[in-house]
């Protein structure tokens, strides 16, 4: 991935900040639509920190990508910018028909495979656009901030933020960032606002104590460790660690012994590569004052992504924009979804023999056993854990209970970098059984109607055998 590439990216940022800048007052009611995740609720987070320093009237509304009917009625609202982050570029054609014909400003700075139409009353900023990856070079967060951080350079300890959205959507690979990401994140390290150091990367890591840490972890999921509180107790005592401290008080020799014990009950799993990157590695732990909320980005994209999954995005939005009356709530979100994980990756690993396989994927049905709001998290999980191969695109199909089954599917980057697009696979063997769906190479969805779940796999399983074509990119 080329500096040029990352160049383009920037000055498309500066294209924004352009248009942005003139309409930051308080004339300019702001709608803001994010998605619901960590990547989202990061993404709105910095963007309304900037609309509330120059006291812009604005609203905030995170939903999943929404439907060209909800966006002919989102154009009715009275407000004269529409901001969409981390979706909108999959919707130009609605946005560009309900949104911008009724004369409203639109701005969309998103990740996501898109087409972008001109049009003076538009702004948008999207990787794709300027030759980089979506799905790994940067996310929308880092999207956002690459704009408010030339609007002012008060907003720059926000990059916090930006980096958290990017591990949300997944972006650390084993060597760490690529693209924008990579330029954020060290810049991060020189000004201050991030410190860079190694450690079990386990959620909860300056937040629980290591006991129940060690019961809740689910990233990655350790047999005969998670879930089991006796095994963990017993773990830390013949250690001899506090049972009481967090990780991130334990100090490195503490750390790596107890690395080592887990890697000694890990078995085959401890030459698992993902499993040990997953358990072991590069930890981000902010460096400024200037964000609440948890110090390490791993635990502070937790709490952002569990608030989103747990329909309570505004508590992780409340806490990014620097409210600490909201970290409790947030905080109790974050080990409520960690119960819910550690059930859904409970029953996962206990039906791991009920994964089918076809030439080109692995798929399983989980009926209603398992929420749909956690699969696909969970499943990334399962990969990230070494608890399924990942040797062809994996697909968790459940229930939705209203005629339609959902589908998610994960891809490892490796298989991406090979050509293969579960976005696109997902794509067209939805529509061809009447269903929708889409999204990134390593990372997709789709809803299909119940009766045809059988043909959707053949589909799909077809789709993944022709190949699909979409520019390979070339480092
Ligand atoms: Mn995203």
């Amino acid at each position: 991935m080329g500096r040029a590439e990352i160049r383009r990216f920037q000055r498309a940022a500066d294209e924004v900040v352009s248009f942005l800048k003139p309409r930051l007052s308080s004339d300019t009611r702001t709608k803001v639509i994010a998605h619901t995740d960590a990547d989202g609720i990061a993404a709105a987070a910095i963007f309304a920190r900037c609309l509330y320093a120059y006291n812009v009237p604005f609203t905030v509304r995170f939903t999943r990508p929404l439907r060209p009917s909800e966006i002919l009625e989102l154009g009715k609202e009275k407000y004269s910018l529409f901001a969409f982050l981390d979706q909108g570029s999959s919707q130009m054609v609605a946005i560009h028909k309900f949104i911008l014909g009724k004369g409203h400003d639109v701005i969309v700075m998103d990740h996501h495979v898109g087409e972008f139409p001109e049009h003076p009353d538009l702004a948008y900023l999207n990787p794709h656009q300027c030759g980089l990856n979506g799905a790994r070079d940067v996310s929308a967060s880092g999207g956002v901030y690459s704009v408010v951080e030339h609007i002012d350079r008060s907003f720059r300890p926000l990059v916090g933020l930006a980096v958290a959205g990017a591990i949300g959507d997944r972006q650390e690979v084993f060597s760490g960032f690529t693209g924008v990401n990579d330029v954020l994140a060290k810049r991060a390290v020189d000004l201050g606002f991030l410190r860079v150091g190694e450690g079990l990367r386990l959620i909860g890591r300056t937040l629980s104590p290591v006991v129940e840490c060690l019961r809740l972890t689910t990233k990655p999921y350790i047999a005969g460790i998670s879930g089991n509180l006796a095994a963990c107790r017993s773990l830390v005592n013949t250690l001899g660690i506090s049972p009481s401290s967090t990780l991130a008080e334990l100090g490195p020799k503490a750390e790596r012994s107890l690395r080592d014990a887990i890697f000694a009950r890990a078995g085959s799993l401890a030459t698992n590569e993902e499993f040990c990157h997953a358990l072991w590695g590069t930890t981000y732990t902010l460096g400024t004052e200037d964000l609440v909320g948890p110090r390490e980005l791993r635990d502070y994209m937790a709490m952002l992504n569990a608030c989103g999954d747990l329909h309570k995005p505004e508590f992780g939005l409340a806490v990014a924009m620097g409210d600490k009356t909201a970290q409790s709530e947030a905080f109790a979100m974050l080990n409520s979804h960690q119960e819910q994980m550690l059930g859904a990756l409970g029953w996962l690993v206990s039906h791991l023999g009920s994964f089918k396989l076809t030439p080109k994927l692995r798929y399983i049905y989980s009926g209603s056993a398992v929420d749909p709001a956690m699969i696909g998290e969970a499943l990334s999980r399962a990969m990230e854990s070494g608890l399924i191969a990942i040797d062809r695109p994996i697909i968790w199909l459940t229930d939705i209970g209203t005629g339609e089954i959902k589908v998610t599917a994960r891809s490892a980057p490796r298989l991406a970098m090979q050509g293969v697009d579960v976005g696109r696979a997902l794509e067209r063997a939805a529509n061809a059984v009447g269903g929708w769906g889409g999204g990134h190479d390593v990372a997709a969805s789709a809803r299909v109607p119940r009766g045809r779940m059988d043909e959707f796999i053949a589909k799909l399983d077809q789709t993944l055998s022709r190949g699909v074509e979409r520019p390979m990119l070339t480092s």
